[in-house]
């Protein structure tokens, strides 16, 4: 018998998939930065007995049916949207992904979000770079304070928890809603939990960080951005499918909301063209919330170990169940 095959769907660094290439046929789809073909995928499937996948590879039951040999599909990603987990349990194939390795990371890059779009850094820092600096004037590129204001957080899992700590920082009221009561941190940090309506009514800031799901699938729509407060900022860390994008830019372009910090979208990578893209009020971010190299490599270590485990027909460290 041969050793068991696993493909990775994009260019790792050597030394992460090391451990791999001992035990294992490794084979990588070798490129960094562009992500594998359906085509590829579903012929390299076929004969694997584990995937390593990024958000981009969809998981889905036409690839699962005619995978025979494949035992687990290690996401690097805590998010796992693009798989059919369901699908996989029916076929017998594990899911894993990468909880807690990314928390206090995207954590961070929501906050840093946050605080540029208040303050318009991105603006700000081109208005430098750009020689438009001429003097002082009482309201160049005023923006906004974020200190003692509302936050309301959709989604309270443990990324919500992190980024509701990092507002306490900031003396800020946190409100949050969540599929079901989050007593942790209710108790921790004083968290309110409130129904999405209330919560869009008083927060000065809405940020969403869940997950997407059938229920979340363009939770905020015209309706949700008609209940904020005109002055309101929008962030977006969770996933762009929870925006209905058309929504969002009439909300912004007419001033029915004051800003957006968006590190997801409804297509990834977005088109440079993109609408949303020419509204000075809109901070883009290339979907890198875990994105810090320290973080990356956690996770991607993560997804390597899930794939030893269950290979060697033992319990996975972070199944998604
Ligand atoms: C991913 C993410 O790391 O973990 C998630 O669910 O959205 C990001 O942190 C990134 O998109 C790579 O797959």
């Amino acid at each position: 018998m041969g050793r068991p095959y696993v493909f990775i769907t994009r260019e790792l660094p050597d030394d992460v998939v090391a451990p791999l290439c001992d035990k294992y046929h490794v084979n990588m789809w070798p490129h960094e930065d562009i992500a594998v073909p359906r085509d590829v995928l579903l012929e390299e499937a076929s004969k694997a007995e584990a995937l390593i996948t990024m958000l981009s590879d969809r998981i889905d039951e036409e690839l699962l049916k005619q995978s025979p040999k494949l035992r687990v599909v290690a996401n690097v990603a805590v998010g796992y949207d693009n798989i059919d987990v369901e699908a996989a349990k029916t076929y017998g194939v594990i899911v894993c992904n990468t909880p807690d390795v990314l928390t206090e990371t995207t954590a961070d890059l929501t906050f840093a979000l946050l605080l540029a779009t208040a303050r318009r850094l991105i603006e700000a820092a081109e208005f430098v770079k750009g020689g438009k600096w001429k003097s002082w004037s009482p309201l160049l590129l005023a923006g906004t304070d974020v200190h003692h204001k509302t936050i309301g957080i959709v989604g309270m899992g443990k990324i919500g928890q992190a980024v509701a700590h990092r507002a306490k920082g900031f003396h800020m009221r946190v409100l949050y809603y969540n599929r079901s009561r989050n007593i942790e941190a209710e108790k921790t940090l004083d968290a309110t939990y409130c129904s999405f309506d209330e919560l869009l009514r008083r927060s000065d800031f809405v940020v969403c960080l869940a997950p997407l799901t059938n229920e979340t699938y363009q939770l905020f729509n015209r309706a949700a951005f008609a209940k904020m407060k005109s002055s309101a900022i929008f962030i977006n860390a969770g996933r762009g499918a929870i925006v209905d994008e058309e929504a969002l830019y009439d909300a912004l372009i007419h001033r029915r909301i004051a800003g957006a910090g968006l590190d997801v979208f409804a297509q990834e990578p977005i088109r440079s063209d993109h609408p949303l893209l020419q509204l000075p009020n809109v901070v883009a971010l290339p979907h890198i919330g875990s994105a810090t190299k320290e973080t990356r490599y956690a996770m991607m270590h993560v997804c390597c170990r899930n794939v030893m485990a269950v290979l060697e027909g033992k319990e996975p460290y972070t199944p998604v169940r």
